[in-house]
């Protein structure tokens, strides 16, 4: 009897991106997940986005951190000393005005980026040392749930923890209650979260954000498509693919998708694997979750927060929740 010769796969067919694409290609419809976006390229691109003029996001948060910052740091510090954590911290672009704020009400303050990106962080700590020398930054290259019991474990006295950037609207309801809880879990009586949601607004203003006219967006979806090629040695070519954004009303979420321009075949020879598309069909890349009041109150409230106030900007855009842990 003859042995079964398996075919001979590269020690990349068993990392998370192999994983990812093995499932997300070979499922229906077809997926990938969204953390595919941030390799260098895309980090960048994410960035640019952040400039753009149809995506408010960004923009509209920093006026409102910009505005209420003492208010939100005096809230969440009820005349003791804060330090200030601050999850998915990146380069951290936002968290100055509120760090500021903390220098100004209690001389100095300790800052916890978490973050899985080692680069971002150390760049996050050479800028904001220079700029505000009272700021002593403390990077914890981690996930958020080794990046939090690092933090607890650290001592770091009261603390207020910021998970801003509309970030939870990329998970699904059930994954962002998970996440807040997670946090949760963390952190003791007294200690608070700054949570920022994007909220429910005009579907052709929210479209536009994700499909803005320069087509930043479309090269930041696509570049998932390049980052396979080059990653996992695919043939995809991203001229038969086309960016889609979708409002989806039933779930209140803006959908990425890539769509097959035709009937076609695509191999990922790290993973012998052949990819059919038929035309029109899509791979699903992103959601992101748009609030109302209701719903994010509902979910700090069920992950074991209490409200304590809330800011928005005058057209209700986005809102920035501070809730205690209880
Ligand atoms: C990171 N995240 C909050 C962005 C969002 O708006 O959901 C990611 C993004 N995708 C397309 N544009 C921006």
């Amino acid at each position: 009897m003859s042995a079964i010769s398996l075919p001979k796969l590269p020690a990349i067919a068993s990392s998370a991106i192999a994983m990812e694409v093995f499932n997300g290609l070979t499922e229906r419809p077809k997926t990938l997940s969204p953390w595919l976006f941030y390799d260098q390229a895309g980090s960048r691109l994410f960035e640019a986005i952040t400039e753009l003029p149809e995506y408010y996001v960004t923009r509209t948060e920093r006026q409102i951190l910009a505005k209420h910052a003492a208010e939100i740091i005096a809230a969440a510090a009820g005349g003791c000393d804060l330090s200030i954590t601050e999850l998915g911290a990146g380069t951290a672009t936002k968290t100055g005005l509120l760090l500021n704020a903390a220098v100004a009400q209690q001389g100095s303050v300790t800052y916890y980026p978490i973050d899985v990106s080692e680069t971002a962080l150390e760049d996050a700590r050479t800028r904001l040392e220079s700029e505000m020398p009272e700021v002593t930054v403390e990077p914890i290259v981690a996930d958020y749930t080794e990046g939090m019991r690092q933090n607890n474990a650290a001592g770091a006295g009261r603390r207020l923890v910021l998970y801003i950037g509309s970030s939870i609207g990329n998970f699904s309801p059930a994954d962002a209650l998970d996440v807040l809880r997670g946090v949760r879990a963390q952190l003791s009586p007294g200690d608070s979260l700054l949570l920022g949601t994007d909220m429910v607004k005009d579907t052709r203003m929210l479209l536009a954000a994700y499909d803005d006219a320069a087509g930043v967006t479309a090269r930041f979806n696509m570049n998932m498509l390049v980052r396979i090629n080059r990653e996992l040695d695919a043939s995809f070519n991203p001229h038969l693919f086309r960016h889609q954004a979708r409002w989806n009303e039933q779930h209140s979420r803006i959908e990425m998708h890539l769509e097959s321009l035709l009937a076609q075949k695509v191999t990922v020879r790290a993973l012998d694997l052949q990819v059919r598309f038929s035309l029109g069909e899509t791979i699903h890349t992103e959601n992101s979750y748009k609030f109302t009041d209701q719903r994010a109150v509902a979910l700090l409230t069920r992950a074991g927060f209490k409200l304590q106030q809330q800011w928005s900007d005058p057209n209700k855009w986005f809102t920035v929740y501070l809730a205690a842990a209880n």
